[in-house]
């Protein structure tokens, strides 16, 4: 016996990667429904060796369903979720819209996955954005051995994560240097030209000069980890198809070595070192690519600050960062005994 799943916006970047993990972790599924709005109706999307046709989301009966994964952005969860929710589905929603609802939890399985019970108020639980995903799986650790009190982090965002126009965006822009045309950005995802260039500037602009991206990873952190830990961020756009990576500097209460962050964070859940002090013997983003594990390298003390540490932190943002997350959050829901049917 398996559960019912339906995925909404099965057809995007994420939806597809949402299928994939399914069928990798081998969750129990016994029934599986690809929705799609209107516009993608009857496209097909692949679950293992089965071809599926996304159906109507406005028209669709979620009665029976045991969870339902949102990845259709913020305007239709907001206006889909609860009504799912009142069929008697968990929803586990990728979009921002009830990140910081206090009735709905945030939830980082290596992090806070006893928050998964938090459901019940609104049946609905929250995944973080992609780049605070990756974050807080490498700072958990060694918050708990050392007591983090400021983050200062920069991100290096790969344009998957604003979806599949913008891959074909940079696509288009770098093909079209080689052939001397001009790389065209108006109209565009970015504000800017994207290949060849770096973009400081993700989401919208906030009245203090923060970006609405920067804002969720200091938010997010505190709802999952701890609400005492100040981080700073700034969050750029650079020419990378899949994978964000994060210069992250730490500050903490104890000493911690970087042998002993080391040490502590290969044992840690979701985390893989690969930290080499040599050419090469550290993660760059084309290699996180497909991976479940949040890779940290550049392990070393930094000396300008009392209990500092520095790190390198990559991983996959359609993956940790969106659809392995919820699909880690359906596990601990299934593991816990929380869903209506016994596996
Ligand atoms: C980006 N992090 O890379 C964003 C995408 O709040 O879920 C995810 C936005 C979010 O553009």
């Amino acid at each position: 016996m398996g559960y019912r799943i339906a995925i909404v916006g099965a057809t995007g970047n994420v939806g597809r990667e949402m299928l994939n993990i399914l069928d990798e972790r081998e969750f129990p599924v016994d029934e599986l429904v690809p929705l799609a709005s209107r516009r993608s109706l009857g496209t097909e999307v692949s679950f293992g060796d089965r071809t599926l046709k996304c159906k109507d989301l406005a028209t669709f009966d979620f009665t029976g369903i045991d969870i339902c994964l949102m990845s259709a952005g913020g305007a239709v969860s907001k206006e889909w979720s609860p009504k799912i929710a009142a069929q008697g589905a968990i929803v586990i929603d990728n979009s921002s819209t009830w990140r910081m609802d206090p009735d709905v939890p945030l939830v980082v399985p290596e992090v806070n996955a006893d928050a998964v019970a938090g459901y019940a108020k609104k049946g609905i639980i929250a995944n973080p954005n992609c780049s605070t995903a990756q974050l807080v799986v490498a700072l958990k650790p060694l918050h708990d051995a050392a007591t983090i009190t400021r983050v200062v982090v920069s991100t290096y965002q790969s344009v998957s994560g604003a979806g599949k126009d913008a891959m074909d965006e940079l696509w288009n822009q770098t093909k079209g240097i080689y052939v001397n045309q001009s790389p065209e950005h108006e109209g565009g995802k970015f504000p800017k030209q994207i290949a060849f260039n770096v973009i400081p500037h993700i989401d919208v602009f906030m009245e203090d000069g923060f970006t609405k991206e920067e804002w969720k990873m200091v938010a997010e952190t505190k709802k999952i980890l701890d609400p005492k830990i100040k981080l700073t961020a700034t969050a750029v756009r650079v020419p990378v198809f899949v994978g964000h990576s994060e210069a992250v500097n730490i500050e903490f209460e104890k000493p911690l070595s970087a042998d002993e962050a080391r040490d502590i964070l290969r044992e840690a859940p979701g985390v893989l070192v690969v930290d080499k002090r040599e050419p090469g013997g550290y993660v760059t983003p084309v290699e996180c690519v497909g991976d479940f594990a949040t890779f940290v390298s550049r392990i070393r003390e930094d000396p300008t600050v009392d209990n500092g540490l520095a790190l390198w932190v990559v991983s996959d943002n359609l993956r940790k960062g969106a659809a392995l997350n919820a699909v880690q959050i359906a596990e601990c829901l299934a593991n816990r005994g929380l869903l209506k049917k016994a596996a």
